[in-house]
């Protein structure tokens, strides 16, 4: 059986806004109030797909989660004069960013040998606490096959988990096991820590994975106060190569030498803060980006294209591909709508290391379910929302009519 490397997409879903619901997410913050564009939002996340698709890689998606969320809402005995920010929070499109959807190890990883998926959480914020039941539904039917795979609910509340965005793996190889590095944050700074050291732990635990090998590195609080709020905002890994910024870590040394010890293959391709600082790095979403191995084994990084419009950033990375470096590509891709809510090419998928074959095939894109979801999107999805329009009833209707008819194309009615 051949374990690769398939990225999970999420679909941007037909009430993508901009309801400021995050804080210590600078993006999302600075573009509150703004009229979004579901239907170019989902668009652009699709011809991602296409582009890694289309360069040989494995590609699925998951679909957007209900919104809005009527039964969350009931729980909350929210009416029309409740607070509006929890109104928007149950029309929040959130769940497009699929590296907080879960975690993952790979089997080999895993003292069972089977691929281990524990969904996220996401207690933090409450627009995204409502996630989880729904998209567990979506990983038990994805993942099924319970001869290669095993879906854990959340772990409990008290622990915030976010997924994957703060969880990278060094491998030498999908067939071997690799070193699993779990990311936290410590509280105490202006903006929350969404990743708790225990929650990691639980995480680890649950998944089977051997002590030696699952490692558990502080985040460096500098960098969630200049509004890295998950791990993959300031850092990235593939195979054998860190690709960090200088402050990524609370104690940068010591982060390499403990990856080190357990996984001596380490290259570590550092930004320092002179050449890019954090400012510019979370502007830009450089360390956002999807760090992949080609069909041909060479790394290329896809980066926002926000990243060369950054000079500073853009810079460094003429100079990266000019080095001898491990990353010998860069490529850009237009994510916009997406990164306006703090988004990156990195934050819109989750990787799962696995045989396609054993996946449920309506997960996986092929040029055929890439032209439906083109076609059902470019019919249904609003053009555009307005934050004031958020809670009406006409609205509500055509974002829910344009998840049924993309759950009727793709024959996923058990999702309804
Ligand atoms: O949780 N934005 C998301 C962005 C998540 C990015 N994911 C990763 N870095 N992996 C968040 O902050 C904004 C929604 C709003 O404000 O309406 C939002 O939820």
């Amino acid at each position: 059986m051949a374990l690769q490397e398939i990225n999970f997409d999420g679909i941007v879903g037909p009430s993508h806004n901009y309801a400021g619901l995050s804080l210590g997410n600078l993006a999302a913050t600075k573009n509150a109030g703004k009229v979004s564009q579901p239907r170019k939002a989902a668009l652009q996340g699709l011809a991602k797909m296409r582009g890694n698709m289309a360069a040989g890689l494995a590609q699925g998606f998951f679909l957007p989660l209900p919104r809005p969320n009527a039964s969350w809402l009931e729980a909350l005995a929210a009416d029309s004069t409740t607070d509006p920010a929890l109104i928007a929070s149950a029309w929040s499109a959130s769940a497009m960013w699929t590296a907080n959807a879960a975690t993952v190890s790979p089997a080999p990883d895993c003292a069972d040998g089977r691929c281990h998926l524990t969904v996220a959480n996401l207690v933090t914020m409450p627009h995204r606490s409502q996630e989880w039941p729904d998209t567990l539904a979506q990983l038990r039917l994805a993942f099924a096959d319970s001869a290669h795979f095993a879906v854990h609910g959340p772990i409990p509340s008290c622990f915030g988990d976010e997924g994957a965005a703060n969880h990278m793996r060094f491998c030498e190889g999908h067939q071997s096991a690799g070193v699993e590095v779990f990311v936290y944050g410590r509280s105490g700074g202006p903006f929350p820590a969404r990743q708790h050291e225990q929650a990691s732990r639980v995480v680890a635990r649950s998944h089977g994975l051997d002590p030696a090998r699952a490692l558990f590195i502080e985040q460096s609080p500098e960098a969630i106060a200049a509004g890295a709020f998950h791990n993959d905002v300031v850092a990235v890994a593939n195979a054998q190569v860190l690709f960090a910024h200088e402050q990524a870590f609370a104690d940068r040394e010591r982060a390499y030498d403990t990856i080190r010890a357990a996984f001596p293959a380490l290259e570590v391709v550092e930004v320092p803060a002179a050449r890019v600082s954090l400012a510019d790095a979370i502007s830009s979403y450089l360390f956002n980006a999807q760090l992949l191995t080609m069909p041909d084994g060479s790394m290329t990084l896809v980066v926002p294209g926000e990243c060369r419009e950054n000079a500073a950033v853009s810079g460094w990375l003429d100079d990266m591909l000019a080095s001898n470096g491990p990353i010998r590509a860069v490529k850009v891709v237009d994510v916009r709508e997406s990164m306006a809510n703090g988004g990156g090419p990195a934050c819109l998928r989750l990787r799962v290391v696995a045989d396609p074959a054993t996946v449920d095939p309506r997960f996986i894109l092929s040029e055929a379910r890439a032209d439906l979801l083109e076609q059902v999107i470019a019919a249904e999805w609003p053009e555009e929302i307005d934050p004031a329009d958020i809670g009406k009833p006409a609205l509500a209707q055509s974002v829910l009519a344009a998840r049924s008819a993309l759950l009727t194309a793709l024959d996923l009615a058990e999702l309804r």
